[in-house]
């Protein structure tokens, strides 16, 4: 990122690293080849982004998309095409280096009514960066403007002086609670060892209730954060984490499905619980990382999949998808693997950088 460029957003953006649990069920059609390429195709829906990054749906009956601008915008698209004016602008408060920017983007679940949306951007001088999570809302007289001066910050994290692994992502879980994803601040390896230090909020997913506030705080505690009575930061659902860049909600299941982005081989993907310790950066994947052999995996939350740089570059994130059109294949290829060894009878489907779909087996660990 970082560089400024008009690109097209579409259709399948969000797509390019989607992922899929994938029922069992016999095949009736001809299983296709391994790595074969399913009948996946790009559409574009708006035109004339700079560094995108995010897009988002209100929910709220409108059919209008926002997308996060890395420099500090948020552009409405309504019927196909971009509007004119920015939905907001918060530019000349972001800091855009490297990895810095405005982020992520999260509508309230009751937005039709209170016109809420949340993002996490970050700020300050490059050798002192601070991460903010601050609420905005949109203007009662204008649907397609926010009001600028409406932010109220519930948050800030201090950042260490690299400019990589700020984390981004901002959601709403069903339980209403906002979730939001930060990295270890940066650097090689973790050199401050936030992945595992529970004291600090790098290096985790967060988990805040933005409707009420506890004492002192612009939110609430959830009663069952894993730290809300002590041990650790009470903000944190879930530890262990290099760059959760992206993550989002299985509707059907309310799984947290999370891509954490890899250090130089591996990346992964997590289904994120409360509590759980996802490695980093003792592990880097299924394998040890400090020390590179040996490492202690004890108490440690191993992803679902995995997939080295040799395949593809950086996870960035995905959905769950249930529907038949791009997973029937690929999935019954999975199936045909399944019943040649020993398995969980669970699959993974992802799409790879190329659209190349393959589906894997989790043959050594049980559903979660
Ligand atoms: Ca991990």
């Amino acid at each position: 990122m970082g560089q400024k460029a008009s690109i097209q957003l579409v259709l399948s953006l969000a797509c390019l690293a989607c992922f899929a649990a994938c029922g069992g069920g016999s095949s009736t059609t001809p299983t296709p080849p391994k790595g074969s390429t399913p009948a996946v195709t790009l559409s574009s829906v708006a035109t004339g982004f700079t560094t995108p990054l995010d897009v988002q749906s209100p929910g709220d009956g409108s059919d209008r998309l926002f997308v996060v601008e890395q420099g500090g915008k948020i552009r409405g698209v309504k019927a196909g095409s971009l509007l004119p004016t920015p939905f907001l602008d918060i530019s000349s408060k972001v800091t855009v280096n490297g990895e810095m920017g405005l982020l992520g983007l999260a509508f309230h679940p009751s937005y039709e009514t209170n016109r809420r949306f949340y993002v996490n951007y970050v700020r300050g001088s490059t050798s002192e960066p601070q991460t903010v999570i601050a609420e905005y809302q949109a203007l009662i007289t204008n649907p397609d403007q926010a009001d600028p001066a409406s932010e109220r910050i519930l948050l800030t994290v201090n950042q260490p002086g690299q400019t990589n692994h700020k984390g981004g992502q901002l959601a709403f879980g069903p339980d209403g609670f906002l979730y939001i994803g930060l990295g270890d601040g940066g650097g090689t390896g973790d050199p401050d060892g936030n992945g595992q230090d529970v004291t600090t909020l790098l290096g985790k997913v967060l988990r805040i209730d933005i409707d009420h506030t506890s004492s002192g705080l612009q939110y609430a505690i959830p009663a069952d954060n894993p730290f809300s009575a002590g041990g650790g930061a009470p903000e944190i659902w879930a530890y262990g984490f290099r760059n959760p860049w992206r993550f989002s909600f299985d509707i059907s299941s309310s799984r947290l499905f999370l891509g954490d982005v890899g250090q130089d081989q591996f990346e992964e993907v997590d289904i994120v619980q409360g509590g759980a310790n996802y490695g980093w950066n003792t592990m880097e994947g299924l394998h040890c990382f400090n020390p590179s052999s040996g490492c202690n995996m004890s108490g440690l939350t191993l992803p679902i999949l995995e997939y080295n740089h040799s395949e593809g570059a950086a996870v960035i994130g995905g959905f769950v998808y249930r529907g038949s059109t791009i997973a029937r294949a690929p999935c019954r290829a999975a199936r045909t693997v399944a019943e040649a060894g020993p398995h969980d009878g669970r699959a993974v489907l992802s799409v790879r950088p190329r659209l190349r779909m393959r589906c894997r087996l989790r043959a050594s660990r049980p559903p979660p």
